[in-house]
């Protein structure tokens, strides 16, 4: 196990906290006094849950002793009967899927139980959370035999208040991953990406002051470069703390009062600012001091706005030469498991010429953030509302509303996130245009700073394409994914006879073109599946695209081959979808390089 960080030391304060609940996550995990539980877990793989439910199908954690499941991590003595062992089963390195771990998990779907050991002296009147980057699907997680309880969402963070459940000397935590697709769950059971499962982000346990700095965002107002805003809210004995704000290089120190709520609005006025953009990725370190106690953060400041059909950064018109990625290292193939994969993505996309990142389809890793922040690429977030929802269960609506906030409350100190995606694909209904249109309301009742939309769809009359979903009379952009030259249209020099009409006055985004191409099969440009075609394709669609006059931004689909369960043909794709312009062995095709000169005639256009 990797003990990182500093480790622990002191006595258990015996504190009754009332519940064990879930608590909101701490706002920027990585800057607090952490201990990684990252490393290898053993695991056991249990396809019927044998460890979750008793004989007649009842769970044993809802039982009147609780007892009975695998979380119990019994071990037999002497004659015992204990059919599980978690000391003699084998290991998975977590942060990662297990998928991509062992041959027989490859296509495995349902529960894995996961179990780790630490050592921790817990300190007297200190308070411990242990924390979860993410599980997919739904995870139930134990401390020493005991339920601390249950999450659903597999790209989130949570975190569970352990202060009086973790023991001093060894503590046990057990999780049950559960990957298995729902129709009713965000997202539902069809999708086009594999369906990784476990723990596939990072595991700490946080150490903090019983009264702490919860959350905080520190932004500049979407419109006025002259303002920061946000807030400050304690945790704890919150009422009338006293925090100082500080940013040292913008020659700010502040301090504001939280109210009986333990909440303190911030508005800051610094002198002069050196903002944030892909040419000036400038981060300023911003420190938060709550009874001698600092919590630091490195947080860029801009604007992002729409006018009319431009989108402007710091005031000025920009065009997003941007790249879709999912959240898959192509050389594993599996999740990102390191910031050496993410700086890896976000490199190739710096290579294409890109100023800007469409993370698809769900919440990427809080680092993936930190580091588009860092390497200067503007950032489309999106929560995986993704094809046909159950749009009239409110359940279903509870939960993608639950994912959306969590993802805006995790990443709102970020400068490179300009635009919150409400979903993808979602097909027009009113049941639906409610549904996407509550999530947009959301959307800006939470975060005033930055852009709100969604990826829509076209549909076709002839060689007439319309864009024309009433969830567009909401949204800021006209974004919308459209498939000329391989879903439709014919061949790629075709596609240029269409024409686009959308409805509204606004920047339009195209968030996804493409098609696939095998790395290293070549052919003419009218042969499928050849690079050649994939990089006719491209160069088409910059005809077509361009009659459009509002035309502020692409993101085609996408950087790199990645798994779907989809994609079957035996030859060509073998369970990759092949859009990738980076093959899954690392090799550009052709298509690269056109998407790169073109970008680069835009950033020159755009300067
Ligand atoms: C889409 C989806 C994306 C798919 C892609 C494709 O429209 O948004 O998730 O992978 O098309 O390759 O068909």
């Amino acid at each position: 196990m990797n003990m990182q960080k500093r480790v622990f030391t002191g006595l258990l304060l015996l504190m009754s906290v009332a519940a064990m609940a879930q608590s909101e996550p701490l706002q920027n995990i990585a800057g607090r006094k952490i201990l990684s539980l990252n490393g290898r877990w053993n695991y056991i793989t249990d396809p019927y849950e044998n460890g979750y439910y008793d004989y007649r199908h009842k769970p044993y954690d809802a039982s009147a002793s609780g007892a009975g499941g695998f979380y119990d991590n019994k071990k037999a003595r002497g004659n015992d009967l204990v059919e599980y062992n978690f000391d003699n089963s084998p290991t998975l390195r977590v942060p990662a899927d297990w998928n991509s771990q062992s041959e027989k998990l490859t296509f495995y779907e349902g529960t894995i139980w996961y179990r780790q050991q630490f050592t921790l002296a817990p300190a007297a009147g200190k308070k411990y959370f242990l924390y979860f980057g993410a599980v997919n699907y739904e995870a139930h997680v134990y401390l020493n035999g005991k339920k601390l309880g249950m999450h659903k969402g597999g790209f989130t963070p949570f975190q569970f208040d352990v202060t009086d459940k973790l023991t001093n000397g060894l503590n046990t935590v057990v999780v049950k991953a559960d990957n298995t697709r729902h129709q009713d769950e965000i997202p539902t059971i069809n999708t086009d990406w594999w369906n990784y499962g476990g723990i596939t982000r990072d595991v700490y346990v946080a150490e903090v002051e019983c009264t702490h700095i919860l959350d905080y965002k520190i932004q500049l107002d979407k419109s006025d470069a002259k303002s920061i805003i946000g807030f400050v809210s304690v945790a704890g004995n919150g009422k009338g703390q006293a925090v100082s704000v500080l940013i040292p290089e913008a020659g700010i120190k502040t301090q504001v009062t939280t109210n009986d709520s333990g909440y303190a609005a911030i508005k800051l006025t610094p002198k002069q600012l050196s903002l944030w953009s892909p040419q000036n990725p400038k981060l300023y370190q911003v420190q938060l001091v709550l009874n001698g106690d600092t919590l630091t953060d490195k947080i860029g400041f801009r604007t992002i706005e729409v006018k009319g059909q431009d989108i402007l950064l710091n005031g000025r018109s920009v065009f997003l030469s941007g790249i879709c990625l999912h959240d898959e290292n192509p050389l594993i193939p599996g999740r990102l498991r390191s910031q050496g994969d993410m700086r890896m993505m976000l490199q190739w996309a710096r290579e294409l010429n890109c100023n800007y990142v469409r993370l698809a389809h769900y919440p990427h890793n809080e680092e993936m953030l930190r580091l588009a922040d860092e390497m200067g690429l503007m950032v489309w977030a999106e929560v995986p509302v993704y094809w046909t929802i159950s749009w009239q269960n409110p359940e279903t609506y509870a939960n993608a509303e639950k994912q959306l906030s969590d993802m805006i409350a995790r990443d709102k100190n970020r400068a490179s996130v300009v635009v919150w995606s409400v979903g993808n694909e979602t097909p027009v209904s009113e049941p639906r245009n409610v549904f996407m249109g509550k999530l947009v309301a959301r959307v800006r009742q939470l975060d005033n700073t930055r852009l709100v939309s969604a990826a829509l769809e076209v549909h076709r009359e002839g060689e007439k394409a319309y864009v024309n979903d009433p969830l567009g009379e909401k949204l800021d952009l006209a974004s919308f994914n459209e498939y000329a030259g391989w879903y439709w249209g014919g061949v790629p020099s075709n596609i240029t006879k269409y024409a686009y009409e959308v409805k509204y006055n606004k920047p339009v985004l195209i968030t996804e073109f493409g098609g696939d191409a095998l790395g290293g099969y070549h052919a003419d440009e009218n042969t499928r599946w050849s690079e050649e075609y994939q990089a006719a394709l491209y160069r088409n669609q910059f005809v077509l695209l361009g009659k459009m006059p509002g035309l502020r931004g692409m993101t085609p689909w996408i950087l790199c081959d990645f798994r779907s369960p989809r994609r079957q043909e035996p030859y060509y794709q073998d369970f990759f979808n092949r859009k990738g312009l980076i093959s899954e062995t690392g090799k550009k095709k052709l298509a690269f390089d056109v998407l790169k000169t073109y970008y680069q005639t835009m950033q020159q256009q755009y300067n």
